[in-house]
């Protein structure tokens, strides 16, 4: 199985109360398979919310060094070769926030972590796409600029512009939490996972930045959560 760690995670984690289905995912057959390697803010996000539904799963180190994501069987999943991928019985999907809800209808749709109610559900979704739209972009710059380029290889003035640009996002984020714990309420729900992978980063990368006191203490608060301190919160890389 994917990313189990040796503690005794029914003692720190307690089982969820609502009914998570893993009727298909228990079958040898038909176990969710995740494609993409785990330091992949992308990857990320799907291994938090397999946790947090505690579905089995397996996971498959591919993409970055590993390679393995320019086979003609890969990209029938992914046509880009990016991670992560999903294969789940005869289903296979790609786009990470695809995924995030795909998992809640399909194993766990009374889950309150995607909410039925139309107006919850349209809230949950513009959150998650308005962290890929405006966000992704900005943040990708300065996270590949300081963390995957060596120092003298940098174009400091772009990521200068993106430090910027990602600050007035995260700006916007911290006003939205300073009324409520989380991304779109009192309860953690699935708009929290794009945004919280991203967070570990903004806030530990280093670098001059805003402070941003809600988003500090809501990012405090999903330490909390021991699925995302496990595999979204590690060393920066
Ligand atoms: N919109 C896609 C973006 C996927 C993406 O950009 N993945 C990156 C990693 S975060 C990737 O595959 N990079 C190349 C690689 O790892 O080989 C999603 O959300 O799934």
């Amino acid at each position: 199985m994917g990313d189990r760690s040796g503690t005794d995670k029914a003692a720190l984690w307690p089982t969820p109360r609502f009914p998570v289905s893993v009727a298909a995912a228990t079958e040898e057959a038909t176990m969710i398979k995740l494609w993409g390697r785990s330091t992949s803010s992308n990857v990320m996000k799907v291994i938090w919310l397999l946790e947090e539904l505690r579905l089995p799963y397996e996971r498959v180190d591919v993409g970055g060094a590993f390679g393995g994501t320019s086979t003609p069987e890969y990209r029938a999943m992914q046509p880009l070769g990016l991670v992560p991928a999903l294969q789940d019985g005869d289903l296979s999907l790609f786009e990470s926030n695809a995924i995030l809800r795909y998992l809640c209808n399909a194993h766990a749709p009374d889950s309150p972590l995607f909410p039925a109610a139309s107006h919850a559900r349209a809230t949950v979704d513009s959150w998650m796409d308005f962290q890929q739209t405006a966000l992704n972009r900005p943040q990708g710059v300065v996270f590949q600029g300081l963390i995957r380029t060596a120092p003298e290889q940098r174009d400091q003035a772009a990521i200068a512009r993106a430090v910027e640009e990602a600050s007035e996002i995260w700006g916007i984020l911290d006003a939205r939490l300073a009324k409520q714990a989380y991304v779109t309420g009192a309860a953690f729900s699935i708009a929290d996972i794009p945004w919280g992978v991203h967070a570990h980063r903004w806030l530990n990368m280093e670098f001059a930045r805003k402070p941003f006191a809600h988003l500090q203490a809501w990012y405090e608060r999903l330490l909390q959560r021991p699925p995302y301190k496990a595999h979204c919160a590690g060393k920066i890389a």
